[in-house]
């Protein structure tokens, strides 16, 4: 059998998280270490490594996993593109940045962001 990814431990409650969300097909918890005052992963269940290896079985996923990132910014306030905003990230392979090899959404918000990214 395959290894679990740390966000596999994660979702079956073998490492501790704050989680914000929960649903059938994904979580959603705060970030270890934190870029923004709000930084949260929202992980699918399906440990699917990274986005370039996501397939057409898992489109549903991939779009629920927006929605639920829009979703979370709005309970919390972040929504007024005016006033305020976020940002959602996904890191794919070494110079993405990707550090878990298990697909999630950044949701960073609380502090203007900079464009580029570094
Ligand atoms: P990425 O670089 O896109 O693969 O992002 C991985 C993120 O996962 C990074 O922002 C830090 C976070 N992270 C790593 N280990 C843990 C952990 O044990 N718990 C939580 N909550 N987050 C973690």
């Amino acid at each position: 059998m395959a290894l679990m990814t740390l966000f596999e431990k994660i979702i079956a409650g073998e490492i501790h998280a704050n989680f914000v969300h929960k649903d059938d097909v994904c979580v959603a918890f705060q970030d270890i270490d934190p870029q923004a005052p709000t930084h949260i992963l929202i992980v699918p269940r399906k440990p699917i490594p990274r986005v370039g290896e996501a397939d057409a079985s898992d489109q549903s996923t991939l779009g629920h996993l927006l929605l639920v990132a829009g979703q979370i910014a709005k309970e919390q306030g972040f929504e007024n593109p005016e006033t305020d905003g976020f940002r959602v990230v996904i890191n794919h392979g070494k110079n993405g940045g990707e550090a878990v090899p298990h697909l999630h959404v950044h949701l960073l918000a609380g502090r203007q962001m900079q464009w580029p990214p570094g």
